[in-house]
Parts: structure tokens; C-alpha cells; sequence
């Protein structure tokens, strides 16, 4: 059957890069589906959180997920601290993974920076524990936006790696030759990487300290307005052809918004807006964005002031995905020759 995982961090400012690489797709594939979505807090203390705020990101996000369309009751919808296989798993994916594949993440550097000696060893590791989010699940598809690639393509490259380890042992132990099926991402698209509104060069991101740098889907409408009037762009009129915004990636940027929260491609935008200055487009793109983010807003904010409901989402959330879980733990557990309770 075919399987969807994928997660979000609960680290603040949810932006839209976040709603158009991720959570929007979340909504789109449910149709086709069975679907697992995840607050991945274990990921998000990799950097430091402070416990008052991590409470109500993990809580945000969740409301995020259900605000923009994701079904609770159809699919699940959880907090990875919840169930504790996604730790357990990760631990027997550290002895698989290989030290000279982490050592090639870009993340980690990109996060680490400079001072690597003082980066915590979870952040090392969180591909390990992505990787075990993912097989946890036997998930066969993960959304994400581009900058998860290559994270994505070393879950291949365990689940590939522990299949061929074990082999003999999965055999004797009655499961599938492909014990883990190879996860499959699903980046597609205009806005699979949505870049800063201040630095077409750099991708929209949480941790930017400059707020202008995103649109965060707790901003009201006269924020979003501000910001898009002020993103920065080139001195020309918008370009007729798709072709001619490779060159501009500015320009390229605030189009693949555009078509992202359109529903349509590139192509799509040129062809009503192509010519236009500027500021007549960023007008339409402000009206279209308030359009599409304020609902999303407005029930994330009803939601979270009363808490109530969103915890018990995720808490039953949370049992269903226990019991798929803990089925795939059990099984790793006999496949690597542990002596199970
Ligand atoms: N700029 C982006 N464009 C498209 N997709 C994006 N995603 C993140 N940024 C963009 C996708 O959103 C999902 C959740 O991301 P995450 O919370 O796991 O963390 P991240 O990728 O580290 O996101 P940020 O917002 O950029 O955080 P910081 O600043 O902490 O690095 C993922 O599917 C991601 O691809």
C-alpha cells in the first residue's frame, strides 16, 4: 500500500515556504493517500528551545496542519515525542548509517556553522532520526520541500542498507526481501523552494532574524501587504517568458508564489501578468496571498486559544501511529536479533 509521511518542526514562525513546499501538499495528497503528518519535536531541540515556546510551536504547527485542510480523524496527525519508536528506531539507524554520509549533509554544516565543535550531536544525527521517522512507517512517499532532498536520499540509502545487512535475517524471519521500502520524495511544483523576500540567493527560513524576510502564516494582512511591498526585486517590468526568470531570481520568486497559491505554473502568471511593473503585480499577489493565508490564520488562532482540541488530536493521533509503529519495531527488533519482552 502506499504510505505518506512527513514532518514539520515546531522551532516558531511558520512561513509561507513552509505552507507551500509542505503543509499545502500535505492537504493535496490525502485524497490519494493514507497519510502521516508529524510535529517533530525530537528534531526541533536538535538547536535549543525554550521549553514555554516549544509547547507552543509543537501546538501551532498542529493547528497549522489542521487550518490548512489536513483531515485528523481521516488521517493521523500526532507529536513525534508522543511515541516513542521514532527514538528507538533512530538509535538502531545511528549503528546503520554510515559516519562519511553524515559528513556529507549540507544541512548540518549550513546549521552547525563555524563553531561545528559546539553543535549538539542530535543535530548531527537528525538525518538518522528522519530516516527512522519515515521507516517507522514503511512510509512509500514523502513530501518536502528541495532543501530535504538530500536527507530524503539517505533514508533511501539506509533502509537499502539495513535490507541488505539483514537480509538473511528478514528472510528467516518470515517478512518481505525489501523489509523497508525505498521512500520516494514527492518535490513538485513551483514553490519548492520559496526564497527570502529580502535575498533571492537565500531560502525563506524560520531562523532568518529579519521578520521581512517571510511571510509567516501568523501575519494579519497589513503585514503581508507591507512585506510583499517591500520584497526586493529588479528595476524591469515582469517577463513574458518562463524562460527569461531564470536570471532573475527575484522575479522568479514572487512568480512561483504566485502560481504556487494560484494553482497553476510559472507559465500561467506570465501569461496574465507578464509585462506588468512591479508594483501592479505585487498588488495581485498581495491580494491573492491574503486571500489564500487569512482562513488559514484566522482558524489556526481560533484553535489555538483552546487548546482542547488540537491535544486531542494529536493525542489519538498519536495512538494510531503507535500501533503501526510499534509493529515495525517488533520486527526490526527480531530482525536484528534482539530477545523481545
Ligand atoms: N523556503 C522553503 N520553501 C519550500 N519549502 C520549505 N520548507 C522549509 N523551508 C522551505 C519545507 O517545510 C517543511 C518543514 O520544514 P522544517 O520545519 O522541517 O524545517 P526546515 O526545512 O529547516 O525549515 P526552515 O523554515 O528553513 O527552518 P530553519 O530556519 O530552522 O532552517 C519541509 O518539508 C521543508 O522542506
Amino acid at each position: 500500500s502506499q504510505r505518506v509521511f512527513s514532518g514539520v518542526q515546531p522551532t516558531g514562525n511558520l512561513h509561507l515556504g513552509n505552507y507551500l513546499g509542505a503543509i499545502k501538499r500535505f492537504v493535496e495528497l490525502q485524497d490519494r493517500f493514507e497519510c502521516i503528518y508529524c510535529v517533530v519535536d525530537l528534531h526541533a531541540i536538535t538547536v535549543w528551545q525554550d521549553p514555554v515556546e516549544l509547547k507552543k510551536s509543537i501546538r501551532e504547527v498542529a493547528a497549522a496542519f489542521l487550518a490548512a485542510g489536513v483531515d485528523g480523524d481521516r488521517h493521523i496527525v500526532f507529536n513525534q515525542s508522543q511515541v516513542s519508536v521514532h527514538a528507538e528506531l533512530a538509535w538502531v539507524l545511528n549503528c546503520v548509517a554510515r559516519l562519511g554520509w553524515l559528513n556529507r549533509m549540507t544541512q548540518f554544516k549550513e546549521k552547525a556553522g563555524k563553531d561545528r565543535e559546539n553543535a549538539s550531536v542530535g543535530l548531527y544525527v537528525y538525518p538518522d532520526l528522519m530516516a527512522a521517522d519515515i521507516l517507522a512507517y514503511r512510509a512509500t512517499h514523502v513530501p518536502v520541500g528541495e532543501d530535504q532532498k538530500q536527507h530524503l536520499e539517505l533514508a533511501r540509502d539506509i533502509a537499502q542498507k539495513f535490507n541488505n545487512d539483514f537480509s538473511q535475517s528478514i528472510a528467516t524471519n518470515g517478512f518481505e526481501e525489501k523489509f523497508f521500502p525505498l521512500p520516494e520524495p514527492l518535490i513538485a511544483g513551483p514553490a519548492t523552494r520559496v526564497m527570502s523576500l529580502r535575498d533571492g540567493s537565500k531560502k525563506m527560513s524560520k531562523s532568518e532574524p529579519s521578520d521581512a524576510s517571510r511571510i509567516n502564516l501568523t501575519d494579519d494582512a497589513d503585514q503581508i501587504a507591507n512585506k510583499i511591498r517591500r520584497a526586493k526585486t529588479d528595476p524591469f517590468p515582469l517577463p513574458e517568458t518562463v524562460e527569461a526568470l531564470k536570471a532573475r531570481p527575484e522575479a522568479d520568486n514572487l512568480v512561483g508564489i504566485y502560481a504556487a497559491l494560484a494553482d497553476t505554473d510559472a507559465a500561467g502568471v506570465l501569461d496574465a501578468h507578464g509585462g506588468a511593473q512591479f508594483s501592479q503585480f505585487k498588488q495581485a499577489l498581495v491580494d491573492l496571498t491574503v486571500e489564500k493565508l487569512a482562513p488559514i490564520t484566522a482558524e489556526m488562532k481560533r484553535l489555538v486559544a483552546d487548546p482542547a482540541h488540537i491535544d486531542a488530536t494529536l493525542a489519538k493521533g498519536a495512538e494510531r501511529a503507535e500501533t503501526i509503529a510499534r509493529e515495525t519495531m517488533n520486527a526490526v527488533k527480531d530482525i536484528v536479533g534482539f530477545v523481545r519482552r
